[in-house]
């Protein structure tokens, strides 16, 4: 299954309801309302919906008329698209009755196929890339604000075209986006120099408990609920703080723990590129990327962190046994 059965889908049908995951971030947004202009331009119906909130910083994006938030998939559609979501799960809603079709259009490792169609391309450096070539497949028009919502899709994802899934194409087609209306310093702006001063605040806080393994590969930081009400701040707040124990000279895979609740952890993993923390994730009932990856576990603190620390120290020990 892949690109061009999505293509014929799209173009049959006439009604789409486009989600993403949870805690969207811009590439499931930026890839979802891309495709949802490119489908109301081409006459069709089409709405946004997610089960939380678009983040602030992403309010930028042409939303109004376009996304809403559910908590429930609604009316019927002739097909609910999924974007940027590793499982339906990752939805967070239950399985909608009254929608005939899933698609499921994604770029990470561990998707299940879960749509009666699929295109799942790992390969993909961010599902906004994907979306920009099924667009270029319809015949659709880039128009400013889809441009705006692709950019922002891949501006997200490569880290600011830093990370390892940066490539030329992935500037080719910011140029071209640019060309086509998007506005790189509006973008960036709203992207990264709009925080609320909590959010600084938040972040001294967090760093104050990060700590490094004796051999310097592992570096963690957590979160507690007490830190988010000293500084008036939610866990949407802590979105890129993992960058911080990630850039730390020889590490090789960063952790961050999220206390979502007592005895409940999210916990994020970034690797530099050597240990596959998709693979690690999955372990622990998560998924995600090579190189960004998450999962959740319940228990108390200290038993969640010495196990997921155990694990990521093994995940190293198997690597550097294997570049011996
Ligand atoms: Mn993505």
């Amino acid at each position: 299954m892949s690109q061009p059965e999505v293509v014929s889908l799209l173009q049959e049908k006439r009604s789409f309801i486009i989600t993403g995951h949870v805690n969207p971030e811009g590439d499931a947004i930026g890839s979802g309302m891309a495709l949802a202009l490119a489908l109301r331009d081409m006459g069709k119906k089409a709405e946004v919906i997610n089960i939380d909130p678009i983040p602030q910083q992403l309010l930028f994006l042409p939303h109004e008329g376009l996304f809403s938030q559910q908590k429930t998939v609604p009316q019927p559609a002739d097909a609910l698209v999924v974007v940027d979501s590793g499982s339906f799960e990752r939805t967070g809603y239950a399985s909608p009755l009254s929608i005939p079709t899933i698609v499921n259009i994604d770029h990470h490792i561990t998707n299940p196929s879960f749509g009666d169609i699929n295109w799942v391309l790992p390969t993909a450096m961010a599902t906004g890339e994907m979306i920009y070539d099924l667009l270029k497949a319809m015949g659709a028009r880039i128009t400013s604000p889809i441009a705006t919502c692709i950019y922002t899709a891949l501006i997200t994802e490569t880290g600011s075209f830093r990370y390892v899934n940066t490539s030329s194409r992935a500037l080719q087609i910011a140029g071209e986006m640019i060309e086509a209306g998007a506005d790189p310093f509006r973008i960036a702006s709203a992207l990264f120099e709009a925080n609320p001063p909590g959010r600084l605040k938040l972040l001294g806080e967090v760093l104050t408990t990060m700590k490094v393994s004796a051999d310097e590969r592992i570096a963690w930081i957590q979160v507690t609920q007490a830190q988010l009400r000293k500084t008036g701040t939610t866990l949407e707040d802590t979105e890129d703080f993992v960058t911080y124990p990630r850039s730390i000279e020889r590490v090789e895979v960063a952790v961050f723990f999220r206390e979502v609740s007592p005895k409940q952890y999210k916990i994020s993993f970034r690797s530099q590129g050597k240990v596959d923390v998709a693979l690690l994730a999955k372990r622990w009932g998560g998924g995600g990327h090579m190189y960004a990856a998450g999962c959740t576990r319940l228990g108390p603190w200290e038993e969640v962190r010495d196990a997921i620390l155990a694990s990521v120290q093994e995940a190293i020990y198997d690597i550097s046994g294997a570049m011996r």
